[in-house]
Formats: structure tokens, C-alpha cells, sequence
């Protein structure tokens, strides 16, 4: 004890008491810049996560699932489990959102206490059109306008610009939720086209070209898009919402989340499992459920139907 205590003292008068109080409540991954700078911008990249091989080996399974998939078992396309809730019926979507690392770093967002709200594969075939337009997420999901939620979205394949890797708006997170408008066109890769409705100066984007195994956060206030791929490889990212326990479902009656690390203690969330056979009879039961439940607040307002990827017209890059 007393060494430690001298040993202290020695830092202290070494690197000064700032420093060395940075050091001692230490977040995990991040440094205290790059929190700052979530902060201050909304968004934070390139941050590494998977070597280039461990990515090869996910884009492996995700290509081996679209081979192998067959749509006359199920009532759903496989572009639906990809683009909503991929968590709750694919495991190794579900373990790529409890990676510990990536773990690590989103508590150093969002504190000790985190639930999986959400894995998506955002899926951009090479040379077609698809574009994501400008919208902030948090407007159609029922969450209010937290800043207790994150997205992960994680590079599976070269994300450049040419690939139509996302772009952001940086400081934009400091607004309310702005208006959006729902376009509905076919090649918008978003559920309704939503769009955000006010001027979005297209001279202060920031593009978030990512490696594969590369991963950047943004806040769900953020004003981001993507725009198409012209590259000639497909462009495969998976987006992970992750939120805190504290959030809460408000516009319809009910949400799910998986605990993924620490404790549920305020129960906003019915705490689901990690799914542990793909497809199985359970899961999709649950997920079938889940979609019922998030399509009051997913489709809220809409003046079309709105499909949430049912339909194979919807699917990526088709
Ligand atoms: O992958 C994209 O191009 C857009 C993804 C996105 O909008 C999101 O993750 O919130």
C-alpha cells in the first residue's frame, strides 16, 4: 500500500494531477479526445475492431447465408432478417454485436449498462444506384431524441467514397430532431425514403471511408446519408443500435432490447436472448413479434404502406 501510495505521488509530480487522474478513471478503449470529440461532432472514425481476415471471415458468412438461404421455408425475404432485427434469429449477427472490444468502446459512450436495439446489414451491390438520403435515425424509431443511444456501424468490405461509404454533418447531433419527409423511392435503401426536409450543406460533409474490420459511431441526432456505389465490389456494413437501459419505447406500447452488457435494472425493455439456432422455430416467433411491436412506431405517420423490407423489391442493390 505504501508503495503504491509513493508510487502514486511520484506520478503525480512526474505527469501533473490532470494526466494522471485521466489515466486513473481510464475509459477502455477510447481516449478522452476522441470522447470529447464524439461529443462535440456526433460521430467518431476510423476506429479498428476486426483484423482484415477476421471481416473476411463475417463477409463469408453473410455471403454463404444469401446462397444458402431459401425463401419458400419462411414468409419472410432474407433482406428483411438483414435490414431489421438480424440479432434476434442470426447468431452470429447477435455475437458480432457483443464483441468485447466493440463493447469496450461503446461503454465509453454510453456507460456500464448496454442493450442491442438493433443489428442491420446495409448492403450495397457494386455499380447500382442505392443511396441513403439524409435523415437523423432517431426520428421514426419511438425513442425520443436520447443521446442514450449509438450506432456501430461496422465495415465488412473496402468502404470508400466511391464505394458510397456514409457521410456526416458533424456537430449536427446538437439539433432536436428536424423535420423529414418521406420520399418512398426505389432506390433509397431506408424503410420510407425519410428525408430530412430542411437544407443540409453538402459543403460540410465528413465521408466515413472505412477498411474492412474498420468501425465508426454516430449519435442518432446526426444528419447522415450515403450516396450509391460505383465501386465494382459489393459495399457490406453492419449497423449496430445500441442503447442504454434507461431508454425507453414511447410511441408504441412496447420494445425489446438484448442485454448485452451490464444490468437492466429500469425494465423500459422485454429482455430478449441471443439467438442460439439460425432461423429457429422460437426465434422467429419472437421475431415476428419484435417487427409487430416496432412497426407502430416504425410506421407512424406514413401516408404509404410501409413494407419494412417484406417485400423483395426492397432488397439491396436489387
Ligand atoms: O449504410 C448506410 O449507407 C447508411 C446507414 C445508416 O444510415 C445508419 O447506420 O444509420
Amino acid at each position: 500500500m505504501q508503495y503504491y501510495l509513493l508510487y502514486l505521488f511520484l506520478l503525480f509530480d512526474e505527469m501533473g494531477i490532470d494526466h494522471v487522474m485521466e489515466i486513473l478513471v481510464m475509459a477502455k478503449k477510447l481516449t478522452s479526445d476522441q470522447i470529447e470529440q464524439y461529443q462535440r461532432e456526433g460521430y467518431l472514425m476510423p476506429l479498428d475492431l476486426f483484423t482484415r481476415d477476421e471481416a473476411l471471415d463475417v463477409r463469408n458468412n453473410i455471403e454463404d447465408l444469401e446462397q444458402s438461404y431459401n425463401s419458400d421455408t419462411s414468409n419472410h425475404p432474407l433482406n428483411q432478417f438483414f435490414r431489421i432485427n438480424g440479432q434476434v434469429v442470426i447468431p452470429f449477427m447477435a455475437e458480432i454485436a457483443q464483441t468485447p472490444a466493440l463493447l469496450d468502446t461503446v461503454e465509453d459512450i454510453l456507460g456500464p449498462d448496454l442493450m442491442i436495439w438493433s443489428c442491420e446489414l446495409f448492403i450495397k451491390e457494386a455499380s447500382t444506384e442505392k443511396v441513403v438520403s439524409w435523415h437523423q435515425d432517431l426520428t421514426y424509431w419511438g425513442l425520443g431524441e436520447t443521446d442514450e443511444e449509438v450506432t456501430a456501424w461496422i465495415a465488412f468490405s473496402d468502404v470508400s467514397k466511391q464505394a458510397g461509404c456514409m457521410k456526416f454533418i458533424p456537430g449536427s447531433h446538437k439539433q432536436s430532431i428536424v423535420p423529414h419527409s418521406d420520399t418512398f423511392s426505389e432506390d433509397n435503401l431506408l424503410s420510407r425514403g425519410q428525408e430530412i426536409a430542411v437544407e443540409v450543406n453538402e459543403n460540410e460533409a465528413v465521408y466515413n471511408q472505412l477498411k474492412p474490420g474498420q468501425m465508426s459511431l454516430h449519435h442518432g441526432r446526426l444528419f447522415h446519408a450515403s450516396g450509391p456505389n460505383h465501386s465494382n465490389d459489393r459495399r457490406i456494413g453492419m449497423a449496430i443500435r445500441y442503447v442504454t437501459p434507461s431508454v425507453r419505447q414511447v410511441v408504441g406500447k412496447r420494445d425489446f432490447g438484448m442485454l448485452a452488457r451490464g444490468a437492466d435494472r429500469e425494465q423500459n425493455w422485454i429482455n430478449i436472448a441471443q439467438p442460439s439456432t439460425l432461423f429457429g422455430a422460437n426465434e422467429m416467433k419472437l421475431y415476428n413479434e419484435i417487427l409487430e411491436a416496432q412497426s407502430e412506431a416504425l410506421t407512424e405517420g406514413a401516408e404509404q404502406k410501409v413494407g419494412l423490407y417484406a417485400s423483395s423489391n426492397d432488397m439491396a442493390g436489387a
